[in-house]
């Protein structure tokens, strides 16, 4: 893959606690072959983009929490992604509730997302350090935000994956809130981190805040970008699901900080811009060289990247 190429974000609009995976997994294909039709090579879905965001509940049945997992990626529902993917020559982000079991036979769930290249090899895998919300039921809310219940904290670290035509990283929705994923990814030469999120309106701990979750989102994914020289892709869950408002907002940042493509709505949206990995120098041969402005001993790529001085 050239370092050159049209990216395409797809946004999802809301997915039904009992929407079945095949229909999830359809709109996903579908907008795969827009953006196919269209001339992107990589496509970005969002977190948790198989099912219904479902830690706004309190699940006290394991059976149906477990339904919202994947046990094996690709898996049978998953596979027609994998398969159209490959036929289309496009490689993707997903992400997923992972649930597998260690060598002991125990449950371990994980907020993830991969990387798959055009060939349908999974070639990166991250699972979500920032974990918000809370781990117990607290019925004093509208919905609940139960992710430390339901997941793990991630213990793969920030990896960053030579794939797509450069270095690249990922992250999950709040980990954008947090300077240090970008710090970390960029550190060890990502040039564009893909995220996904499920973000709501109504932020019940400062309701007073609720009209400022559009601004912090872009103000995070674009900070992210300008102060690590790296293309930003941010990818929403959006709409009224389940009576939840989520945040929409998909975008297409550059290393300059700048939006150049971003949804208009809050369906199922494809935002398509190209993107050109060399852009990264434009920022990291100057304001932001690491290796020049920073303590040399901080500063470890895993692969000099090919935008470094
Ligand atoms: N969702 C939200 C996010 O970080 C949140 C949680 C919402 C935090 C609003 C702060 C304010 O975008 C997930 N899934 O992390």
């Amino acid at each position: 893959m050239t370092r050159q190429y049209l990216l395409a974000a797809a946004q999802l609009g809301p997915v039904s606690r009992t929407e079945p995976r095949e229909s999830v997994v359809q709109r996903m294909i579908d907008l795969m072959h827009e953006a196919h039709r269209r001339g992107a090579s990589v496509i970005v879905y969002p977190e948790l983009a198989l099912t219904t965001f479902f830690p706004r509940w309190y699940l006290e049945d394991e059976q149906e929490l477990d339904s919202f997992y994947e046990t094996d990626m690709p898996g049978p529902l998953t596979q027609p992604l994998f398969d159209a993917a490959r036929q289309s020559g496009m490689g993707f982000y997903l992400g997923y509730a992972e649930l597998s079991l260690d060598d002991s036979g125990r449950k371990r769930r994980f907020n993830t997302s991969i990387l798959v290249s055009p060939e349908g090899e999974i070639v990166g895998k991250y699972r979500k350090i920032h974990l918000p919300g809370h781990a117990e039921n607290e019925p004093w809310r509208p919905f609940q935000h139960l992710e430390k219940r339901y997941f793990e904290n991630g213990n793969l670290g920030f990896p960053v994956f030579e794939t797509f035509g450069g270095v690249m990283g990922m992250c999950l929705c709040n980990d954008r809130r947090w300077p240090e994923t970008f710090r970390v990814l960029a550190l060890r030469g990502a040039e564009m981190v893909m995220l996904g999120y499920n973000t709501p309106v109504h932020y019940p701990l400062a309701p007073e805040h609720d009209h400022l979750q559009d601004f912090h989102n872009h103000l995070c994914m674009q900070a992210g970008a300008y102060q690590n020289g790296c293309w930003v892709i941010g990818v929403a869950k959006a709409g009224c699901e389940e009576g939840c408002d989520l945040i929409g907002g998909t975008c297409i940042i550059a290393p300059t900080g700048e939006i150049i493509a971003r949804a208009q709505g809050f369906g199922d949206e494809l935002v398509i811009a190209e993107i050109d990995l060399d852009r990264c120098a434009e920022i990291r041969r100057n304001i932001f060289n690491f290796a020049l402005h920073r303590e040399p001993e901080n500063y470890q790529p895993i692969c000099e990247p090919k935008t470094a001085s």
